[in-house]
């Protein structure tokens, strides 16, 4: 039938199953067959999209059985599970992540090459599912990952979003949304499970009654249903046979109860309700970082909740005959307070569906969850106003109450006569407009509490949960997040990875620690230029893939000087705007001045609502059209803003950079990811004391490390004191300049009132201390520059960078998490055939 991969003649070849089947016959008859029989077309006909399921086809086949075989080995023994509750996972593409995991890499080249095709086109070809925002959905990501990696069993649950993270245009400078329709093609690594539906209530009011043994009970009478059905993808671990499920949950109309009004004739009005059932999972939220009080979204984080703790229960139920061990089978960890209404569903579970008792239905849900918490900044503090929550869940706000009172009246026995206390440790806000305040129900219902760094942990025990802690100290810890080697190194820098694993083997790919044995390389010359060497390739790529988006030239022998991720001002690309305006005057100023050459690139969404995000952006593009076409300036200033960052790009710019731009005010980034991504790949930092920046200079060592600004007492000392940002302007030369330079409209064709609300907001409050950190910036970035002069000594720093960044594997952070919070252990899974009859 097919002209494609059909010299399967040779009878020294045994036939393997296509379905599992590794040798590159095999797969390439499985692609075939698949292209054939799965999607309809033979190879003259077939579209790059259809090559490429017929490949995602081919690879799941393979996870399926090691999928499955987890499934079947944990049903088989009673370890105990992780279950991650995540309202976001930026995954990212599967395909080639799956090969490099399956160890199928170069095979299946060979079989997609003799097949007339290429590995690398089928593999950009991938829309990757967006389901996140930024950091936290990507730590989720790397977490998944690693849990498999390390044979961890686990469950991820989260939302199946119609529509991800919008895709990003800029037009005229401007940051311009598209719908990201990233199911439109189909998705091959997922499968649907509509048998294992569950049933999910909103709105309506309670009704108390007694039972027939005579137990005062209440009853939430729904407004209206909405179904859940579980979409599953596995996440295969690294060279292991575990592949976990990652669950995620689309909304449908629960039909039954359109029916009645169908039947009297209301087909619009049942229609209708079906369309608001699948709204619930429509559209991912697209703020990083700031709360939106949206009804929708609460119900969002409701429904994925009840969806996941249902089946919870009933995988236990199917295997324990009472819910009394439920802790001791699941641990649940809360990604951030998104899902955090968890605690209050699993009371309602136990106490109104299955009976249990209060105090033991609170004894198993504290010891149930876990609480991760992601940021300080208030506006991205959850809290839901008493009115919305108590419309949509009813029930679960008298819970709360009742957990409320539970637990103050706990507080007043320990701090007698102090108001002011239980006003401040209350889950209900009763100061304005009343709320509940979920990160303190998440608190209160967990047992383990913890930041994503150590200087973020220790900040949320002195200020946001300050008075929990004093309560119960012991349950507060440090996880510093990390980042999977797996996707951000050996997948995205497979020159890098090679180079690295020809000197000291392969395995720092599953142990990062063993990177270490790359330092006494940095001595060597030799070593050092084959290190440049793979370096100028990878800008070279990065280069190419510029062009081919903005038509710009850059020069791979530049300093390639990268900021990406979310635009925030607490992220302060404006003072890295601000610093390559200086730059550019210095040497309109004396044109002759010898600067190193720099490509200044730029990426990363605004949150659609968030004006001043988007004005940055604005700014990045006009600074970038007038210094990319100043004569004067040449080659050796270049602004780049790559439109429509997101995992895919961010696996083609952490390789090819040489500074990485870490610049937050300290103490306001948590963490940072791509801070670890950056400097894994061989980039230096310039970098405050925030995050997990402390970590990786005290890793790195302080000579490797450009640091500047600020620190965090002296962040809120200068604000304390009454921090004037014009002061810094008048009595800076370089700043005033840069800021007059906007102000008079050179960036903006003479519009002097485009860059305005940005200026003046900077020099009127400033509350990111851009001006106060100004100078001691451009002073580390000249350092930086005088630094790149000596490439011999770069290439030395970037190598010890690398080599002591083990720290910074996530599967470092998930064995602490697996130690001090869930106290589980890994599960080896033995590939047998689960199907010997091929029936
Ligand atoms: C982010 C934090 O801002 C970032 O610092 C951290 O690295 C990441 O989470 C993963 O821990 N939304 N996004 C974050 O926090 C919240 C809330
Ligand atoms: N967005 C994407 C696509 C990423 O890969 C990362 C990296 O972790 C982030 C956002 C977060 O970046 P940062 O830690 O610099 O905020």
């Amino acid at each position: 039938h097919l002209p494609m991969a059909f010299n399967t003649t040779n009878p020294l070849i045994q036939v393997e199953d296509d379905r599992t089947g590794l040798s590159v016959e095999t797969l390439k008859r499985a692609l075939a067959d698949n292209l054939f029989y799965l999607q309809g077309k033979f190879p003259a006909i077939a579209t790059k999209n259809d090559c490429y399921m017929a490949l995602a086809y081919t690879i799941r086949d393979r996870l399926l059985q090691r999928w499955l075989n987890t499934f079947q080995t944990y049903l088989n023994c009673d370890n105990r599970v992780v279950c991650y509750l995540s309202a976001e996972y930026l995954l990212g593409p599967h395909l080639g992540n799956n090969l490099i995991n399956l160890g199928l890499w170069e095979p299946v080249q060979q079989a997609v090459e003799e097949s007339g095709l290429s590995l690398d086109e089928l593999i950009d070809i991938e829309e990757e599912p967006g389901l996140g925002n930024g950091g936290l959905g990507r730590l989720a990501a790397c977490f998944m990952d690693s849990l498999a990696t390390l044979e961890i069993p686990a469950i991820g649950y989260g939302i199946r979003y119609e529509f991800g993270i919008f895709d990003q245009e800029i037009k005229d400078g401007w940051q311009v949304e598209i719908t990201d329709k990233w199911l439109q093609l189909g998705n091959p690594w997922e499968i649907a499970r509509p048998e294992s539906a569950v049933l999910v209530k909103l709105g309506g009011h309670t009704e108390p009654y007694t039972d027939d043994q005579g137990n005062y009970r209440v009853r939430w009478i729904a407004g209206s249903l909405v179904k859940g059905i579980p979409y599953d993808t596995p996440i295969l671990g690294y060279k292991v046979s575990t592949a976990n499920n990652l669950r995620l949950w689309k909304s449908e109309a629960a039909e039954s109860f359109d029916f009645q009004r169908f039947n009297v004739g209301d087909y619009y009005g049942a229609v209708q309700d079906k369309m608001s059932s699948e709204n619930l999972t429509k559209v991912l939220y697209p703020n990083d970082e700031q709360i939106q009080g949206k009804e929708l979204r609460l119900a969002q984080q409701y429904f994925f909740v009840s969806c996941s703790l249902q089946d919870m229960i009933r995988i236990h139920l199917s295997d324990n005959p009472t819910l009394e061990n439920f802790h001791e089978h699941f641990a649940v960890q809360m990604n951030d307070t998104h899902p955090s209404i968890a605690v209050a569903e699993l009371m309602r579970l136990l106490v109104d569906e299955h009976h249990y008792e209060w105090q033991r239905a609170w004894a198993i849900t504290e010891a149930t969850f876990g609480f991760t918490n992601h940021t300080l900044l208030p506006e991205a503090l959850e809290k839901w106003s008493l009115p919305l929550f108590g419309e949509m869940l009813p029930r679960h706000l008298e819970i709360i109450y009742e957990i409320n009172q539970r637990f103050l009246d706990q507080v007043r026995m320990k701090y007698p006569n102090d108001g002011d206390r239980l006003a401040r440790l209350s889950i209900i806000d009763e100061a304005g407009e009343k709320s509940v305040r979920m990160a303190y129900l998440a608190t209160v219902g967990s047992h383990a509490i913890n930041g994503v760094a150590a200087l973020h942990s220790q900040l949320v025990k002195e200020t946001i949960l300050k008075d929990f802690y004093e309560l119960w100290p012991e349950k507060f810890s440090n996880k510093t997040n990390g980042v999977t080697p797996r996707r951000w190194m050996v997948l995205s820098n497979p020159r890098l990875s090679n180079l690295i694993s020809s000197r000291i083997g392969d395995g720092w790919i599953k142990n990062l620690d063993e990177l270490k044995q790359l330092e006494p390389f940095a001595d060597l010359a030799g070593f050092r230029q084959d290190w440049c060497k793979v370096k100028r390739e990878v800008k070279q790529d990065l280069a190419r893939y510029i062009h081919t988006r903005t038509d710009l030239v850059v020069n791979p022998d530049s300093l390639f000087d990268v900021q990406v991720k979310r635009i925030h001002e607490y992220k302060r690309q404006h003072l890295n705007i601000l610093h390559v305006i200086h730059l550019y005057l210095q040497i309109k100023n004396n044109p002759n001045l010898d600067v190193t050459p720099r490509t200044f690139i730029y990426g990363g969404k605004a949150a659609p609502g968030y004006f001043t995000a988007k004005l940055i952006i604005k700014l990045i593009n006009s600074v970038a059209d007038v210094v990319n076409n100043d004569p004067t300036i040449g080659d050796r200033l270049k602004v780049i803003f790559l439109p429509d960052y997101n995992v895919k790009f961010g696996q083609r710019v952490y390789p090819a950079a040489d500074l990485s731009e870490q610049i937050s005010t300290a103490g306001k980034e948590a963490s940072g990811t791509g801070n670890m991504k950056f400097s894994m790949n061989g980039a230096l930092t310039i970098g405050t004391l925030d995050g997990a920046n402390i970590e990786i200079r005290e890793e790195v060592g302080a000579e490797n490390f450009f640091l500047f600004g600020l620190t965090t007492p002296e962040v809120e000392k200068t604000l304390a004191e009454g921090y004037q940002p014009w002061e810094y302007y008048n009595n800076n030369a370089n700043l005033k300049a840069v800021v007059d330079l906007i102000n008079s409209g050179f960036f903006s064709h003479g519009d002097t009132a485009l860059f305005r609300p940005l200026m003046d907001s900077l020099l009127g409050q400033d509350p990111y201390l851009v001006f106060a950190d100004f100078q001691a910036y451009v002073d580390c970035q000249n350092q930086v520059g005088e630094a790149y002069k000596d490439q011999e000594n770069w290439a030395r720093m970037a190598i010890l960078n690398v080599a002591r960044m083990g720290k910074f594997s996530s599967d470092r952070t998930i064995r602490e998490y697996a130690e001090d919070i869930w106290a589980i252990k890994p599960v080896v899974i033995e590939l047998e055939d689960l199907c010997p009859d091929g029936q």
